[in-house]
């Protein structure tokens, strides 16, 4: 029989992982006990280090996309790591590496942005193969760091399904060390296994797409409710961008609210998930 690895809880899957991002991420979930990671989409550092310090304690991850930031400045990257300590969260940057394992090594260590050297999980697209593991993990594993492979995506008529998203799982297990899970709609379990053979990979499924008020934007964005996501698809981390700041990022009270309002709904579809009966 397989492992059921979504009935346990985050604090007992830390022993499936080997990879000290994956662990760091499991065990604040299991500390703070939220399953909750807020994907930080402005584009002004003033409010991008405002909402995080405001959101900070309700997340267990915090989601960049710092290439968006217009006055960007590498003491921001201070900031950041001093908000991660003060609130106990880790750093995920939404880099989607897509390119030969030389140009992502780079990306991922140089440039402007030195990505590798503060974010403690980023992510990749499979399409150029498992060279883009190689590439990534040549810079991430020395320092820690952990990659996420982009099985599916969040929106209308996403490529990333069928037999793309199986060879997508086929890579990860074959890159065990650096690669600690996927960001998906649904859990990976059984994806591209052959009948019969048991599937002991506990990979980390981390889902954007996540709304409690709408169903999607105007732009192809796809949202279901986090206990679609937790309940219904055994997802592990509900990723909420605008739905917790998007009314206006200088309403402090309001983020807050909201903040809390989906760590909540995340954490009790968590626990019905972990106490729903075998059947
Ligand atoms: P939203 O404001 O909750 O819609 O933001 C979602 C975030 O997750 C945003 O940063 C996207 O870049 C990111 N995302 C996504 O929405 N869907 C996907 O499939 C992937 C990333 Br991969």
């Amino acid at each position: 029989m397989e492992k059921t690895f979504s009935r346990q809880t985050y604090g007992q899957r830390i022993q499936n992982h080997s990879n000290p991002a994956a662990k760091m991420l499991l065990e604040i979930m299991e500390r703070k006990k939220t399953n909750l990671a807020v994907s930080v989409d402005v584009t002004r550092s003033k409010d991008f280090i405002a909402i995080i310090d405001t959101v900070g304690p309700f997340v267990c991850l915090v989601k960049t996309h710092i290439d968006i930031i217009e006055d960007f400045d590498f003491s921001l990257i201070k900031q950041l790591q001093d908000l991660s300590d003060k609130h106990d969260f880790a750093i995920f940057e939404d880099r989607k590496f897509a390119d030969i394992g030389n140009t992502v090594a780079l990306q991922y260590s140089s440039g402007v942005h030195k990505i590798a050297s503060w974010s403690h999980i980023t992510n990749a697209h499979p399409v150029p193969g498992p060279s883009i593991i190689s590439g990534l993990s040549s810079v991430g594993l020395p320092l820690g760091r952990g990659l996420l492979l982009l099985a599916e995506m969040s929106t209308k008529g996403a490529l990333a399904v069928g037999t793309y998203t199986e060879e997508a799982v086929r890579m990860a297990r074959a890159h065990r060390d650096f690669v600690v899970g996927f960001i998906a709609q649904r859990t990976m379990k059984g994806v591209g296994m052959q009948d019969n053979v048991t599937d002991n990979d506990d990979f980390l499924i981390l889902t954007p797409g996540v709304g409690l008020d709408t169903k999607g934007d105007a732009m192809g964005q796809q949202y279901r409710t986090p206990r679609q996501v937790i309940v219904d698809s055994e997802c592990d981390v509900i990723i909420v961008g605008r739905g917790i700041y998007g009314k206006d990022p200088s309403l402090v009270d309001e983020i807050r609210a909201q903040a809390k309002r989906y760590m909540d709904a995340g954490w009790e579809a968590y626990q019905e998930r972990i106490s729903a009966p075998v059947v």
